[in-house]
């Protein structure tokens, strides 16, 4: 491991553990959900034993207090994606809450009949069915830019799909199957030369790069706590402020307005007109404490260790026989997201046989069919790793496959 990460392990409790049977967790299921560091789980707790209460209300004090944490929280992440104001940053459940809340807003109060919106088969379902319902409801068409062999965008491809009928762009920052960085400051600048909007999901790619919304030119951003080293059950939705000013409110209730009478309402300003109801509080304030830990990290170690991780994971499954990775076959193209099939074995088997050398993959579609579709497969098994694992853990990946292989006859 890289110097000021050696560390790091044991700043997350659950990576310590050894199952009943004596083996070690070896968990590489973290683009499902990275753990948590001691510090977010401390922040957790401390929220609920010094100053729990309901934030934006009352005035006493411990309401003050909570509500000076989540607005601190909201602070840092603000300046960790390099966003322009607090008002551009909204508090919701979670990426897949983020993508519904603009195709909902965005999508039923601008888009018209056959207006087109840019998509690609490598999206996850949750930055994939929301456009496809708005578009169907709104009549709009929906465009795919083609994948390249090894699975990066076709950007030639998507520059003749650019059109001024084209509204918006919704793309991934890093594919959760293919491991895929795409290229996003770029297609953005495409997309504003043509007039139309991006939408970047950032759950995949926010937690391994540094971003930059301003830089970028990016319009919308959603990302995950849960996969941010943060709590789940929040997650956040980056707008430019102009464009979140023209939007209709998404959900209606209490903390979204300015006033309420018999007949009509009016909405609140930025942030609190997309935040109704009671948000996660404990949550949202301990995301603060996951984004400053990873700017403690720092994304210079954070990628020095990935990419470690990645030439050697890419090494040695690359020499188990049978076995294809799919997705780009260099690391500077790629995250360290590795999805995988062996010749002869079914992916829930491998998945299992793994598990009882105590790693953790996750097995199946990843919730990107089409993208399965597009690969001619009905699933595979994906190693998803970060900065806390270390190589040892992939030697033991290696080795349990190697016991799988065997289960399975394969050698
Ligand atoms: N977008 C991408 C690229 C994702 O990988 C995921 C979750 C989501 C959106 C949805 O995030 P959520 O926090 O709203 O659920 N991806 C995965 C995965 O790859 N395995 O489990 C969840």
């Amino acid at each position: 491991m890289v110097a000021n990460l050696a560390s790091v392990r044991d700043d997350f409790p659950i990576l310590n553990q050894k199952f009943p049977n004596g083996q070690p967790l070896v968990y590489l299921d973290s683009g499902a959900s990275a753990q948590r560091p001691r510090a977010v789980i401390d922040k957790i707790t401390e929220v609920y034993e010094q100053y729990y209460s309901n934030v934006h209300r009352g005035v006493h004090q411990l309401g003050d207090r909570v509500t000076t944490e989540m607005e601190a929280a909201r602070t840092r992440i603000q300046s960790f994606i390099g966003a322009a104001s607090t008002e551009e940053i909204i508090f919701t459940s979670g990426t897949t809450m983020s993508v519904n809340m603009v195709a909902q807003t965005w999508g039923r109060h601008f888009l018209k009949g056959g207006d087109e919106i840019i998509l690609n088969e490598m999206e996850h379902h949750a930055n994939f069915v929301p456009w496809q319902a708005i578009a169907r409801e709104r009549g709009a068409i929906l465009k795919f830019i083609r994948l390249t062999p090894e699975g990066r965008l076709d950007l030639d491809h998507y520059q003749s799909l650019l059109s001024s009928r084209t509204k918006l762009v919704a793309v991934t920052g890093m594919s959760n199957v293919l491991g895929t960085i795409n290229p996003i400051a770029e297609m953005a600048h495409r997309a504003h030369e043509v007039g139309a909007l991006i939408f970047v999901d950032g759950a995949q790619s926010v937690p391994h790069q540094p971003i930059d919304v301003v830089d970028s030119e990016i319009d919308f951003l959603a990302f995950s706590g849960h996969k941010v080293f943060g709590p789940s059950g929040i997650g956040v939705l980056y707008g430019r402020r102009q464009l979140l000013e023209n939007l209709p409110p998404f959900m209606y209730g209490g903390n979204m307005i300015s006033e309420v009478h018999l007949e009509e309402s009016h909405w609140a300003g930025l942030p609190a007109r997309f935040e109704a109801g009671t948000p996660p509080i404990a949550e949202a304030v301990a995301l603060g404490t996951a984004i400053e830990y990873v700017t403690d990290l720092g994304f210079d170690a954070i990628q020095e260790q990935e990419h470690i991780l990645g030439e050697y994971a890419l090494q040695k499954l690359g020499e188990v026989p049978g076995l294809q990775i799919y997705g780009p076959q260099e690391l500077k193209q790629r995250g360290t997201i590795f999805s995988f099939n062996i010749d002869g074995a079914h992916p829930e088997d491998l998945a299992t046989l793994l598990d009882r050398k105590g790693i953790a993959v996750r097995h199946g579609h990843h919730c990107t069919m089409p993208l399965h579709q597009h690969l001619n497969i009905a699933a595979s098994v994906r190693a998803s790793l970060t900065f806390y694992n270390t190589t040892e853990e992939i030697d033991a990946l290696v080795d349990a496959i190697h016991f799988a292989r065997q289960r399975l006859r394969l050698v």
